[in-house]
């Protein structure tokens, strides 16, 4: 069974918020037509939903400014910009998005003292958010992952869904997402596909190649 895992396809990660990823809003319209498509049994969005005093936020650390390095919880942590605080314009999915073909959203990022990049566990690997379980329980054998940002929260998320669904085909389609840092996409990149994640596109997968 075919499922399609969509990364914080949110508002504040589109143009106009407060941690805007380049051309972020593009990966709408692409999202859109893979869920429209058919091809998916099942589809999930994660959705970003920080605390306002999220630890991962530069405004919660004393001398420091968005895109420093700082500690969270005794870990090198990467300090962003306020985003995605709960309750928020900047949390909610982006508009245009068919929610309406989603079957669940996965919140994430809730607990004040740690970061959860990946929909599947925090970024110490410990607390678990439940979707592993929940995707083998739907019976899915192959999860397509897309979304924002590709260098952090769909990277990650793809390298849990190979590490916690042993056995599901994983990949990651390219054209239904967007990066904050051009090198980091990259190193992205190749990383998934060093993890025996393929790489493919929403056309070839509309096409039913
Ligand atoms: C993300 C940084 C902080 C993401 C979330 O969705 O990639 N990046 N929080
Ligand atoms: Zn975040």
């Amino acid at each position: 069974m075919k499922a399609l895992l969509l990364i914080d396809i949110q508002n504040g990660f589109c143009p106009g918020g407060n941690l805007a990823v380049p051309e972020g809003d593009q990966v709408v319209p692409v999202a859109n037509a893979l869920i429209d498509s058919g091809k998916y049994a099942l589809v999930v969005a994660s959705q970003d939903w920080h605390p306002e005093d999220h630890g991962s936020f530069a405004s919660t650390h004393a001398d420091k400014n968005p895109f420093d390095m700082g500690v969270l919880s005794g870990k090198p942590q990467m300090l962003w910009p306020d985003h995605c605080v709960q309750g928020t314009d900047d949390a909610e999915l982006h508009p245009d998005l068919n929610i309406d073909g989603i079957h669940l959203i996965q919140q994430k990022g809730q607990k004040q003292h740690i970061d959860s990049y990946s929909a599947f566990r925090d970024n110490d690997q410990e607390a678990h958010t439940g979707l592993a379980d929940y995707l083998r329980s739907q019976g899915v054998t192959e999860l397509d992952i897309c979304g924002l940002a590709t260098d952090y929260c769909v990277k990650f998320s793809a390298l849990d869904a190979v590490d916690m669904l042993p056995g599901v085909k994983v990949r990651f389609i390219e054209d239904a997402s967007r990066g904050i840092d051009p090198v980091g996409v990259t190193a992205a990149m190749e990383e998934m596909v060093s993890r025996g994640i393929d790489i493919t596109s929403s056309r070839a997968i509309l096409a039913g190649w």
